[in-house]
């Protein structure tokens, strides 16, 4: 053999994309990989086997676009995220790469249906809700408009609970989404960083006039990196999901186990692999836990040390740091990381306070997603101190820098500096994360227009006082290849039939399908495609349910965590209202509607738990009353994940989203709906009011108070119960819930439930109840005409091309990363 330098290293030849050498190839992984005779696989080896063949393509890519960031010195975008909610990967992966026909050919060679091997790929929930999955969106996008981009988030053992139910009520189980292992990964035990917590911090003299300081935890642990690599559309860049996993120092103490004490032996192992074993299933409301913020900095911390090293390993300078490196922080629960980036760099590699601070600065941008104030992240002070003790130091003489600034230039009053300090002294001392987040950021954006100007005059008033520039809006988006071209391909066949395919490339290239709008033969193909898709939803419901649906019904749906602002009750107390109308009218017109419900409330939100209940109760009378004729139907679906919501986006012919506005920082299930054609009814809150702005107002319907309304009728207050007793059927309706009318064994299960409407309606339900009923009366007279009904619903897939999240990822390239 002769020499091999590094630099002629033979490289291997791209894999081959012909059915029969895929074919072979999966037989070959299934024997040397898997260990399985293709007599005798499972259809889980064949899943295996064909993800591994998979993932080859997809490595070509990856090497090549590592290889042209090194070669091209360009900016490398960081995206630091609790959470990644990816779903499913191997039809996104297969579909971006341009293999889909070859796959499903390789595999029926073999006589494997990939419908069914796809089927059992377990979804990847690392996260609970649209936060989680835009991250997942950006990722695919970042890769797909070619910038150089890295996810790190935390390798949970454990993703988002499994919901189940009993009599109703949700159960929660453990979900185990590596059972069978994850062939998608690349565990690399060579990215492995420690990361302290506790402990003290020591003087040491600098050699200048500089005070030093050493931070010596008291624990350690490892945290190793797990590899995914992220496909972008027609396989132009591949980027990495990297997540951390904890790992014990040493595995296990000897002494002690020889000794015979076995458990003590592996206790600190186990400590240490904890921190990484279950995701927060926790959704605006904040998780007090020690082991969140040891989540929060593990995470932080390592993705830190990796990114500082890679640059350094690459420019061995790093007052260039913010010229190629950006970081993005996803909500407040990085943010820890603004002082961790201090501490690294004054600490560990000896730059000058003020210097560092620029630095910092300059890297960091920050997403809000919620003005909920009690989803507003903020630590007790002795916790934060006693875990991160330099941390603290650090954030104090940030604090002062801050403060002093803002007295001294611009003359803050006392009020104003209580309001922008990073320490709430109001009762217990807590460290505000946000306020952090923000002024260690040069960027701070809102997800659509209305939450960033809400943003302006709220949570942070004060520091955009201060800093005028910082605050920025980046409206959300969604990718139209897993929420258009892969959930429904039937919509996508009949797209490209009518105006080429342009828009695969470019989702505003959608626009030209607006000449079909009125098109008849168009609208019979189009309620055609939709209405497959509802019986495919049907098929789900039966067989999982054992509910049978009619697909001819209009398809109302709401899919999202179940969170009081976003009115799940107000959906459900309407439709108690229908149905008394139906009984009590059965000579009018009805048009028949399917209710259908998923999402999953926080294990400990006792409220949102008590809707799920009840919208079980309530599906229970309806659904059993043969004086109802078929015109209603409620019905709430178990374990909403990702590959659910890709069949019932498809499906859906009505769009809820009514949330109480200005809570709804956004919504990307909206933007779902609408680009699947489906009409929204919506209230004017987040991102409703660009997609009203872009589909145009006769193709939304929007109803209800206005943000500054319920602003207003909240500070100057509301009267719910003269609402209530001026509304008949919100009366009869909010009566019958509470006198027991759904749950007759238990008679006062929602009396606390409904007081709360009456007593202050903080979420608006009655204040916005008759408005919400006016609204569906008006989407029922457009149901009963089809022409116009899918006029608009063709209009909605034609204008929502601008809420691809190719177009969000563009414009926080260009405006905050300064990359790609
Ligand atoms: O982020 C959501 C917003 O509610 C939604 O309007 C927006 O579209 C979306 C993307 O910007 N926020 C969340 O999903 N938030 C969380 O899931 C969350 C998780 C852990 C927390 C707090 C919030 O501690």
């Amino acid at each position: 053999m002769n020499n091999l330098t590094k630099a002629n290293l033979p490289v291997p030849a791209p894999r081959s994309s012909r059915p029969e050498i895929l074919a072979e190839e999966i037989i070959e992984r299934l024997t040397y990989r898997i260990g399985k005779d293709a007599k005798v696989a499972k259809p889980h080896d064949w899943l295996t086997a064909t993800i591994l063949v998979i993932r080859d393509r997809v490595i070509d890519k990856w090497m090549e676009s590592t290889r042209k960031v090194y070669e091209t010195g360009a900016k490398r975008v960081y995206y630091l995220s609790l959470e990644f909610l990816i779903g499913r990967l191997m039809r996104d992966a297969v579909s971006n790469l341009g293999l889909m026909e070859e796959i499903t050919n390789a595999l029926s060679s073999l006589g494997v249906d990939i419908r069914v091997i796809a089927g059992l790929e377990p979804d990847a929930a690392l996260g609970n809700g649209g936060l989680g999955r835009l991250a997942a969106c950006f990722m695919e996008s970042m890769a797909t408009v070619d910038v150089p981009a890295y996810g790190y988030g935390i390798r949970y053992v454990h993703g988002l609970f499994r919901q189940q139910m009993a009599d109703g009520w949700q159960v929660e189980l453990p979900e185990t989404w590596l059972a069978h292992g994850n062939p998608w990964e690349f565990e690399r035990q060579e990215s492995a960083y420690e990361i302290g917590f506790g402990g003290a911090v020591e003087f040491v003299s600098g050699h200048d006039d500089q005070p030093r300081y050493v931070w010596k935890p008291a624990e350690r642990v490892i945290a190793a990196a797990f590899d995914t690599p992220v496909v972008g559309w027609r396989a132009k860049r591949v980027n990495t999901l990297r997540l951390w996993s904890a790992q014990p120092i040493d595995p296990i103490l000897l002494d002690a186990f020889n000794a015979g004490d076995h458990i003590g032996a592996l206790r600190e192992s186990n400590k240490a692999e904890s921190l990484t074993r279950v995701l927060y299933p926790a959704d605006a409301t904040p998780a007090g836990q020690e082991l969140r913020l040891r989540q929060e900095f593990f995470f932080s911390s390592a993705s830190l040390q990796d990114i500082l090293r890679r640059h350094l390993q690459q420019y061995d300078d790093l007052t260039n740091l913010a010229d190629k490196v950006a970081i993005q922080l996803n909500d407040t629960h990085p943010a820890v990381s603004v002082a961790e980036m201090m501490r690294l760099l004054v600490d560990v590699h000896g730059l000058e306070f003020d210097a560092a601070w620029d630095i910092t600065r300059n890297t960091f941008g920050y997403t809000n997603h919620t003005l909920l104030p009690e989803a507003l992240e903020s630590w007790p002070v002795p916790l934060f101190e006693r875990l991160l003790p330099r941390h603290m130091q650090i954030i104090y003489a940030i604090n002062a820098k801050i403060l002093v600034e803002a007295r001294k230039a611009r003359n803050f009053s006392d009020a104003e500096i209580r309001s922008i300090s990073l320490i709430d002294e109001n009762g217990d001392r807590r460290l505000r994360m946000g306020n952090l987040a923000f002024v260690g950021s040069h960027s701070i954006n809102g997800v659509s227009a209305l939450h960033t100007d809400l943003m302006k005059v709220t949570v942070f008033a004060d520091l955009h006082k201060l800093y005028p520039d910082r605050i920025n809006n980046k409206t959300n988006g969604i990718t139209p290849r897993r929420w258009l071209m892969q959930c429904n391909p039937g919509l996508t066949g009949l797209v490209r039939e009518a105006i080429g395919d342009a828009f695969l490339d470019d989702a505003e290239k959608l626009k030209p399908l607006d000449q079909f709008a009125r098109d008849s033969a168009f609208q019979e193909k189009f309620a055609a495609v939709k209405r497959a898709n509802k019986v495919q939803l049907s098929n789900l419901v039966a067989s999982r349910m054992g509910i049978k649906l009619d697909p001819n019904a209009m398809f109302d749906i709401q899919i999202k965590r179940i969170h009081e602002y976003k009115r799940q009750l107000l959906n459900i107390v309407e439709a108690v209202a229908l149905y008394d109308q139906i009984r009590s009218h059965p000579e009018l017109d009805w048009q028949p509607r399917v209710k259908l419900f998923a999402g999953k409330a926080a294990p400990s939100y006792h409220n949102a738990k008590l809707i799920i209940k009840l919208i079980n109760d309530v599906a229970r009378v309806i659904n059993h009353d043969p004086s109802v004729r078929g015109l209603l139907k409620v019905v709430f679906v178990p374990n909403y994940n990702v590959s659910l919501a890709e069949v019932m986006v498809p499906a859906a012919d009505l769009s809820e989203q009514i949330s109480t506005a200005g809570m709804e920082a956004s919504g990307t299930g909206n933007m779902k709906f609408g680009l699947n054609g489906a009409l929204t009814i919506g209230t004017l809150d987040g991102a409703n009011v660009e997609m009203r702005d872009n589909v145009g107002e006769d193709n939304i319907v929007i109803f209800g108070l206005k943000a500054d309304e319920v602003a207003n009728l909240r500070s100057d207050g509301h009267d719910p119960r003269a609402v209530i007793e001026r509304s008949r059927e919100l009366a009869q309706a909010l009566s019958a819930i509470a006198s027991g009318v759904f749950s007759p064994d238990d008679r006062t299960r929602y009396a606390g439930l409904i007081d709360g409407i009456y007593a202050h309606d903080w979420f608006m339900v009655a204040a916005d109840f008759d408005a919400y009923a006016a609204a569906q009366r008006d989407v029922d007279t457009l149901w009963a005409n089809p022409s116009e009904w899918y006029a608009k619903t063709i209009n909605n897939t034609a204008r929502m091309g601008w809420f691809s999240s190719d177009r969000t990822i563009r414009q926080y390239a260009k405006e905050i990363w300064r990359a790609g």
